[in-house]
């Protein structure tokens, strides 16, 4: 399989600009590649991990990757479906691209510049003036060619700034940029980054003389296959930030994915084998209960953010969650895991029928006494049985947690305050 046939395979391609010049860049030739990141924000999230994982299986064929990190064009905004974005300030955008750069680069290696460039746009964006701007750039965009863009068309009825409708020009000008000072022949992104990309290709076409052989590609955005967004969970976005999401949350993220998303999530998010991902969706249909996929991708995509330790981590929480054994947790690893089922705060103690009730755990108090009774309650991994039990906060986790499982698998974190 050659790289072409390797994206191809892996449901990597949305649009591409021309097949035949895709063949020769990445297949018989050794190319120069480019993605960016604007610093809208000071950590990337999962849905970001494709473009992640695609820099490194290029890279692995070969090719040199430059990471861009949109110093520039953080501070304009590339216009979204929905409305207007808030401006960024020059710190916030300096500070966010600067998390970005460190983020980045626990998993692309930038030793080598053969291998890997970073990049910021500011470096020649902000150098250029207004009247180059319009002269030398403005005069090849044709406002009704702007105007037919997806992203801008969309936003025709709601409204968009003269800012944020100029930010594809800054993009083009950062391709034909690379082009020219990196012989960077390839721009890919998601399928959102389509006519920024294009809007490039059109910009090296009008402005240099060989621009026989430049590229872009997009990948599709990932979606569930029941409809819902991809990446979120009860409590939001999975950031890769540890701090921001445990690894904890992202494993069981993963661990929790359908059947018929599975294959897809391997395909683009981690960088397995054609075999070893199609051994793993056997499994998935002759042995599902297994869930030998799932355990395989929440396992590589934890491994890769956050290293082995973290994984082994994950996989120790879920073991002990599973069991019930909740008092060999710490308080840390109990709020890292259980605030997505976070159902109460309370500041004294209280009987646990009327716990359950208050808190919505079960609907009536007959409904809790008959679980107390027939011990289907758990309090920190004690069974109760007496419907007398009182929940107090000496007898918390630390302080601060009390958790209560419901059968074999449903918990429930309470805060104590
Ligand atoms: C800027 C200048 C360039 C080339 C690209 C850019 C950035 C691009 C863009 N990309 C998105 C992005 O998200 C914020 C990340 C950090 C918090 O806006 N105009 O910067 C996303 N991108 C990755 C994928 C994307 C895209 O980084 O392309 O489709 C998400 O999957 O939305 O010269």
């Amino acid at each position: 399989m050659n790289l072409y046939e390797e994206l191809k395979w892996r449901g990597l391609i949305k649009d591409i600009s021309n097949e035949e010049t895709a063949k020769k860049l990445l297949n018989d030739e050794k190319s120069t590649f480019y993605c960016g990141f604007d610093p809208t924000g000071d950590s990337l999230t999962i849905g970001h991990l494709v473009q992640v994982i695609r820099i490194l299986l290029l890279q692995k064929y070969g090719h040199r990757a430059i990471v861009l990190v949109g110093g520039a064009t953080g501070l304009i905004g590339d216009p979204r479906q929905t409305s207007e974005r808030k401006l960024l300030t020059l710190e916030e955008s300096l500070k966010n691209a600067e998390a970005l750069k460190k983020q980045l680069s626990n998993y692309i290696d930038f030793i080598d510049e053969n291998k890997a460039i970073m990049v910021n746009n500011y470096d020649w964006i902000s150098k250029i003036n207004v009247i180059e701007f319009l002269r030398d750039y403005g005069k090849n965009f044709n406002v009704s060619y702007m105007l037919a863009k997806e992203t801008i068309a969309s936003r025709l009825q709601t409204g968009i700034s003269y800012t944020e409708f100029s930010y594809m020009i800054i993009q083009a000008i950062d391709f034909l940029h690379l082009y020219k000072e990196y012989n960077c022949k390839i721009q890919f992104g998601g399928s959102d980054q389509w006519g920024n990309i294009t809007a490039g290709l059109e910009l090296i076409r009008k402005m240099s003389d060989d621009n026989e052989d430049v590229l872009g590609l997009s990948s599709p955005l990932l979606m569930k296959a029941d409809g819902t967004k991809f990446g979120k969970s009860e409590s939001g976005a999975l950031w890769l930030d540890k701090d921001k999401t445990p690894p904890y949350a992202i494993y069981q993220y993963f661990l929790n994915t359908s059947d018929s998303d599975v294959e897809t999530y391997l395909k683009t998010l981690t960088l397995l084998s054609k075999q070893e991902i199609e051994s793993l969706v056997e499994k998935t249909k002759t042995n599902p209960e297994e869930r030998a996929a799932q355990k395989a991708l929440g396992k590589e995509i934890v491994t890769f953010l956050h290293g082995e330790e973290e994984y082994n981590n994950a996989l120790r929480i879920t073991e002990t969650l599973f069991k019930g054994n909740i008092k060999e947790l710490t308080s840390k690893e109990i709020e890292d895991s259980l605030s997505d089922v976070l159902t109460g705060t309370i500041d004294n103690d209280i009987n646990i029928i009327d716990l359950l009730v208050n808190t919505g755990i079960t609907s009536s108090k007959r409904e809790a006494r008959e679980l107390v009774s027939s011990n289907a309650i758990t309090i920190n991994g004690d069974r109760i049985s007496s419907t007398e039990y009182i929940i107090s906060k000496d007898q918390a986790i630390d302080n601060k947690f009390t958790v209560i499982r419901r059968g074999k698998k449903k918990y429930y974190l309470i805060k104590h305050i």
